[in-house]
């Protein structure tokens, strides 16, 4: 296992979809870590010592010694900078495979994965079949409790210094809502994502060609890089949600290419074998 001497601590929440890329990432390039789980349901990502780590407030972060690096996508390349000697996920960008790297990682990271993910747990019964949805999940697009921003305010009381924190919040949180409750842009962006696994499944045709025939490939060849982490972590976001029929039938290299991500074992510990992670559909709390 690669390691330096400095602590390497991934602060997340398992059932966020940005966590779990930054996990995906460093159980792929096999580094030991200490794992920090904040529950976002519980607010524990606003806490003043995580404020201190992540100011933004959003799950994931990682601390290597006394430095710090919020965001997934930082996170990733901050790592592949620091352990030059654990596999290498984002390929040299002035190299074709870099490039192309990066931009399937702008690509997916572009989704707008918040209104797909809770906008299809609002409108499941048009959207998804067999979901496996947290509870929090639905609390959130059901409809306001009485006072939605009740948390925020008593902790703008409490931490009267991070107030502008729990301010953006408290605006993120009722624009989301909005989108959310809008069927048609739901649909919409939903659209955008099946434009992009039409695309995915012909990168995946292109690939297998290239490849020699028999031959494991991943999305852009025999390496398993970024974008990979990417894709997977997409496509298990799908499975929860109950729109992993948008693969099923019509994209069967992508099916595969999903089946096949279960052989991998950064993969399974990362986002399948996860403490009580979605096993019926009212466990569970945020879907982030
Ligand atoms: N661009 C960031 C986004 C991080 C993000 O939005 N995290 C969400 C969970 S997936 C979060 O922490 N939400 C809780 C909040 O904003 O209070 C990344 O890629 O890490």
């Amino acid at each position: 296992m690669a390691s330096n001497k400095k602590v390497l601590t991934l602060f997340y929440d398992f059932r966020s979809y940005c966590s779990q890329r930054a996990f995906l990432t460093i159980e792929e390039k096999g580094l030991a870590f200490k794992k920090r789980m904040l529950m976002l349901d519980l607010k524990e990502n606003l806490e003043p010592w995580y404020l201190d780590i992540n100011i933004k407030g959003e799950v994931p972060a990682i601390t290597h010694g006394d430095h710090s690096v919020p965001d997934s996508n930082q996170i990733l390349d901050y790592l592949d900078k620091e352990f030059p000697e654990s596999p290498r996920l984002q390929p040299d960008e002035t190299t074709t495979i870099g490039k192309k790297v990066r931009q399937w990682r702008n690509q997916i990271g572009d989704l707008k994965i918040d209104i797909i993910s809770f906008g299809s747990i609002r409108h499941r019964n048009e959207l998804t079949r067999n979901a496996l949805i947290p509870a929090a999940s639905l609390r959130f697009v059901e409809g306001p409790a009485k006072n939605p921003n009740a948390e925020y305010e008593s902790l703008m009381l409490k931490y009267p210094k991070y107030k502008e924190v729990y301010e953006k919040k408290i605006h993120k949180y009722r624009s989301l809502q909005e989108k959310v409750n809008d069927y048609d842009q739901v649909v919409s962006e939903i659209k955008t994502l099946d434009a992009l696994l039409d695309e995915t499944e012909k990168q995946l045709q292109e690939t297998k060609s290239q490849s020699g025939s028999g031959e494991e490939h991943w999305f852009l060849g025999h390496t398993f890089t970024a974008a990979d982490v990417y894709f997977a972590i997409l496509l298990n976001r799908l499975k929860y949600l109950g729109l992993v029929h948008h693969l099923y039938g019509s994209k069967p290299l992508l099916t595969a290419y999903y089946e096949r991500l279960h052989q991998r074992e950064a993969f399974l510990k990362s986002c399948v074998n996860q403490p009580n992670a979605f096993t019926s559909k009212t466990n569970g709390t945020n879907l982030g």
